[in-house]
């Protein structure tokens, strides 16, 4: 039978948990059982939710309830139950149990046949290394930084001096959204100049992810302008949105943009260890069976970081082998040229190292900042120390003194 099995997390007293899971697996699918007719049963059996595991933590004990356990529970919800988009998912399976208490979802497990309607990202990291032409080594992005307030040239130059440095991509701020001083449309054309002239003057490629934003109608129209003015690509603050609405844009074929999922907004239902949603499933799963291309997370290093292991896992979840095509991994947040060494330790040379302040902070500016990057980028793949690389390499020395 198709479905979809989901993993919770929650505390209860020990020998509580099968009950629990019973009551769950009924009461988000038939809900009665026992005094229902036998005819009723067999007609409903379909439906059922079932059990498939109880695992108890008898040594991990409630931080503040001692008296409560630790437990792991599996449940599985036929594909009779629901459509097979996200809402009818999420709802099903974490609606009314997310209001109840400390559960945690942690993870989904789509079938082959429920995964077939999530095509998933429609470029994906092969199909962004095409665009770019980049394909040993990491790509690096950066960020525009201060630009609300102002105008249209500050934005241009800013955008060329970024560029110049040599960073693969540069995508807007998540804050920045419809202005009158640069307009989504101005913001476009404005970059495209920008960066054909850095292109025929360098023979380098920067790409733009321009932000997405405004009522969720409006946006499809607004997407499609943008492919017609040229954009290179979409910045979505999805988690504001919701991932369907991302899954929307992702699948229009008049829009055949990459999408770059910024993870604002999620930290709000996926940072208790208590409650609501694991980072690895929003931030990585389901983003990835949403369509974006990218999805950016806080390293576990920087100014705003995630534990290792969650991080870690998120990164696996968006590069994983699966029907679905990979999204790159952007760990961010706080990230300059010092860090670069333990970013690719962790998450490979298919991920893309992004920063703001670690490429405008840089004293030589932020060209400075992306040359630096590039820098510290061959060190590592040559295998040469940082400090070594920095010997002869000036931004790269100048970045190491500045932050470490
Ligand atoms: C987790 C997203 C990071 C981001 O969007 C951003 O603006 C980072 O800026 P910096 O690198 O911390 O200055």
């Amino acid at each position: 039978m198709s479905g979809i099995t989901a993993h919770y997390q929650l505390y209860g007293k020990s020998g509580s948990f099968e009950k629990k899971a019973e009551d769950i697996a009924l009461g988000l699918t038939i809900g009665s059982w026992t005094n229902l007719a036998l005819l009723e049963q067999e007609q409903l059996k379909k439906h059922k939710g079932k059990v498939i595991s109880v695992t108890e933590f008898k040594d991990i004990l409630h931080p503040i309830h001692p008296e409560k356990v630790k437990g792991e529970i599996k449940i599985f919800y036929p594909a009779a139950n629901f459509s097979t988009d996200i809402p009818a998912i999420l709802t099903t399976v974490f609606g009314k149990l997310s209001l109840d208490g400390e559960v945690k979802l942690l993870d989904l497990e789509f079938d082959t046949n429920i995964l077939s309607h999530f095509p998933g990202p429609r470029f994906g990291i092969q199909g962004i290394r095409e665009r770019l032409g980049v394909y040993e080594r990491p790509l690096i992005m950066s960020i525009f930084k201060g630009v609300i307030g102002r105008d249209i040239e500050y934005l241009a130059e800013q955008l060329k001096q970024q560029a110049l440095g040599g960073v693969d991509l540069v995508k807007d701020d998540e804050i920045l959204f419809e202005n009158p001083l640069t307009s989504f449309e101005t913001r476009i054309t404005t970059g495209r100049e920008v960066l054909n002239q850095v292109y025929e003057e360098t023979g380098h490629r920067t790409l733009y992810a321009v932000n997405l934003s405004g009522r969720t109608f409006e946006l499809k129209d607004k997407a499609k302008k943008a492919r017609e003015l040229g954009a290179d690509a979409l910045l979505f603050n999805v988690h504001a949105y919701g991932l369907d609405v991302l899954q929307e844009l992702a699948e229009d074929d008049e829009i055949q943009l990459p999408l770059m999922a910024h993870p604002a907004y999620s930290g709000a239902f996926t940072s208790s260890a208590f409650y609501g949603v694991s980072t690895s499933l929003v931030l990585g799963k389901l983003t990835r069976y949403a369509g974006a291309d990218f999805s950016l997370f806080p390293s576990p290093y920087g100014s705003v970081a995630l534990e290792k292991s969650i991080a870690l896992s998120l990164g696996k979840e968006l590069t994983k082998v699966s029907k679905v095509k990979q999204s790159f991994p952007v760990p961010s947040a706080g990230i300059h040229p010092g860090l670069v060494p333990l970013l690719m330790n962790d998450f490979g040379i298919d991920s893309i190292i992004n920063a703001g302040g670690g490429v405008h902070g840089h004293p030589a500016g932020a060209t400075g900042g992306g040359l630096a990057f590039r820098q510290a980028v061959s060190a590592v793949l040559e295998g040469i120390p940082l400090e070594q690389a920095a010997k002869k390499q000036t931004e790269l020395k100048i970045a190491l003194e500045l932050w470490g």
